[in-house]
């Protein structure tokens, strides 16, 4: 093994030109930084085409080929991280210094030098994720096997709580198969991140933001307690109304929420509970899901009006191979992974959603999420490779998330798809709406990595993975199962897309913080504050060439700089700031306080 790594040490040496005596240059770092993100250029674009492959194909051989070329770039992104620290000592201009950094700390799995396990770990990497592609519910005949996209709407429209929680359970069926496969991956890919000198791969994750690990870790529970009020304030109120609906006996008064009741898989969005917890006299009137099904919309239409509104802000249409090769309704005949991706295959130009769209107001708003990627991601292809990124990963969530904001009454009138707006007796079930997907969302964007970081620290053991996760879904969302979720039977972090293929999931935390931010600065750039009295939740960029200026200013930055000064660069300050969301929903936040008079808040 040790011979392995010396040996590759030796030809990288080789190959950056650095020779193998006298003590590293600033100019042997440069050339470094130059060889190596010349060669990932290639092996990402090699990764990047075989994992589509995978994606859209699911078959045995495509998820071999694929677990093949990702771990051909992991290696070689390995083998840079630990030629980085060659340069620690060594004085190098600004942008390499960062670029070294990063390669240090850019990995989100690290395999282990050890070649077989390399294998065993991209090899696990892939075949979780077909697991999970594949995944569907049989309840036994006569009845059809049920796919996600099924499951969502069930859950999303039923409100027949034994049909509910027989879906709810049923697609939990699909992740036990995954839990002797995690545990392991977990080893080997703790494994990777020690060798790389990171305590384990949760510690790795933590450590690309700018500033200490530690530090993050607080900026995360700083941020959390900011808002923690809005959801308890939120949580109180929707409990009491599916009480009112389901009864005494299934949503108890003072405890948690039942975790199949709030209109999706995993509660993490409660926008379809909506009709049974909009506030009477405030509902604003109209339904986006039914105006775009009674339009006879298709899939392809809702990816026009997405990118229709970025083109508004000044930004270039998505290239025609953009329309060629993105996938936007799920095939007949094949197994393909629907959850949605944004795809940058050659880190230039070509660009791509992935998704099994479905008619609703969930996918339009998901559709604009996808493309805020696609037109980051083209935004900063001047930059230098390593510098094709986000300025951190809540940014690159937040940036579609920020634009559908903007999907407000105002713009569906210019679109043509109201007559009239509602007026402001309406903004209550207005804010309602948003709260359910953006308030109701937080402690989940919070809880996932909070479960990972602990698995990978080893705090929570795999004996312990259901266990914990639930405490931890308690803890954070006040929602629990209905029934034993022991771990003899159940591995339920895994019947969510992100756990099996490793996706970490702070960044949507971020997201969310951060979308309220951008878009109130984006807002005063198109002036809707210093038009009258337009509050931020009925304010729309679109056709703002000021807001879309100042989007792309930022956009363009990439990685190249901090996340601090891009944040400082679009909003005029470096932090973080839940006040943004704060204010968004404070009438909202009064208005749920005085319903929730007398009743218990919190579990
Ligand atoms: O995974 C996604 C996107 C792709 S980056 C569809 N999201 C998270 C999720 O679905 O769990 C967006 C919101 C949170
Ligand atoms: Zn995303």
């Amino acid at each position: 093994m040790r011979i392995y790594q010396h040996a590759l040490f030796l030809a990288l040496a080789f190959l950056a030109g650095c020779g193998g005596t006298g003590s590293p240059t600033a100019q042997d770092a440069t050339a470094f930084i130059a060889e190596a993100e010349s060669k990932s250029n290639d092996l990402w674009h090699e990764m990047a085409q075989a994992q589509w492959i995978a994606s859209n194909f699911i078959t045995e051989d495509s998820e071999a080929v694929s677990a093949a070329a990702t771990r051909r770039a992991i290696e070689y992104g390995v083998t840079l991280a630990k030629e980085s620290a060659r340069y620690d000592g060594v004085e190098v201009a600004d942008d390499v210094r960062r670029k070294l950094n990063m390669l240090k700390t850019g990995l989100t799995l690290a395999t282990p030098a050890d070649p077989a396990e390399s294998k065993e770990a991209t090899e696990i990497a892939a075949r979780m994720e077909g697991i999970y592609g594949r995944g569907a519910y049989c309840p036994g005949d006569p009845k059809p096997c049920l796919d996600i996209n099924e499951i969502t709407r069930i859950m999303g429209e039923s409100r027949d709580n034994a049909e509910l929680l027989d879906v709810w359970q049923g697609w939990r069926t699909v992740s036990p198969p995954m839990r002797e496969d995690y545990t392991r991956f977990v080893e080997l890919s703790n494994k990777g991140a020690r060798e790389l000198g990171f305590a384990d791969t949760g510690a790795m994750w933590r450590s690309k933001y700018d500033m200490p690990a530690d530090e993050f870790s607080a900026e995360l529970d700083r941020l959390w307690e900011q808002v923690r009020p809005l959801y308890l304030s939120l949580h109180a109120y929707v409990r009491t109304k599916l009480q009112q609906r389901y009864g005494v006996d299934v949503v108890p008064s003072d405890g948690p929420i039942p975790a199949h009741l709030l209109g999706n898989i995993w509660a993490q969005d409660w926008s379809n509970v909506y009709p049974l917890v909009a506030p009477a006299g405030a509902d604003p009137g109209y339904d986006l899901t039914r105006i775009l099904k009674s339009r006879n919309t298709d899939a392809l239409q809702m990816v026009r009006y997405g990118e229709g509104f970025f083109t508004s802000l000044g930004f270039e249409p998505m290239p025609a191979t953009f329309w060629k090769r993105s996938l936007f309704v799920k095939p007949q005949g094949r197994e393909v992974v629907c959850h949605a991706s944004a795809w940058d295959v050659d880190n230039v130009d070509d660009l791509r959603i992935k998704m099994c769209i479905e008619i609703n107001a969930e996918d339009f708003s998901t559709i604009h999420h996808e493309l805020g990627h696609n037109f980051y991601q083209r935004a900063y292809n001047q930059q230098p490779l390593f510098f094709r990124d986000s300025a951190n990963d809540g940014f690159h969530e937040a940036i579609g998330d920020t634009i559908a904001l903007s999907i407000t009454p105002e713009y569906l009138k210019q679109l043509g798809f109201i007559n009239t707006t509602p007026d402001a007796s309406k903004d209550i079930g207005l804010l309602m709406q948003r709260a359910l997907e953006k308030v109701a969302f937080l402690p989940f964007g919070l809880l996932i990595d909070q479960w990972r970081w602990k698995v990978f620290s080893g705090e929570i053991t795999p004996e312990q993975y259901n266990q914990a996760w639930w405490d931890l879904r308690l803890k954070y969302q006040g929602i629990a199962p209905t029934g034993a979720r022991s771990d003899a039977e159940f591995f339920d972090p895994g019947a969510k897309y992100h756990v099996p293929a490793n996706v970490p999931y702070t960044r949507y935390f971020l997201a969310a913080i951060l979308q309220f931010q951008f878009h109130r600065s984006l807002a005063e750039a198109a002036g809707c504050p210093a038009t009258g009295d337009t509050p931020l939740h009925r304010c729309s960029i679109y056709d703002s060439k000021q807001a879309g200026d100042k989007l792309n200013a930022m956009l363009q930055m990439g990685a190249s700089r901090p996340w601090q000064q891009a944040l400082e660069q679009i909003t005029g300050s470096r932090e973080m700031d839940a006040t943004a969301i704060r204010d968004y929903f404070a009438p909202l936040q009064a208005w749920l306080d005085e319903q929730n008079a007398g009743k218990t808040v919190g579990w």
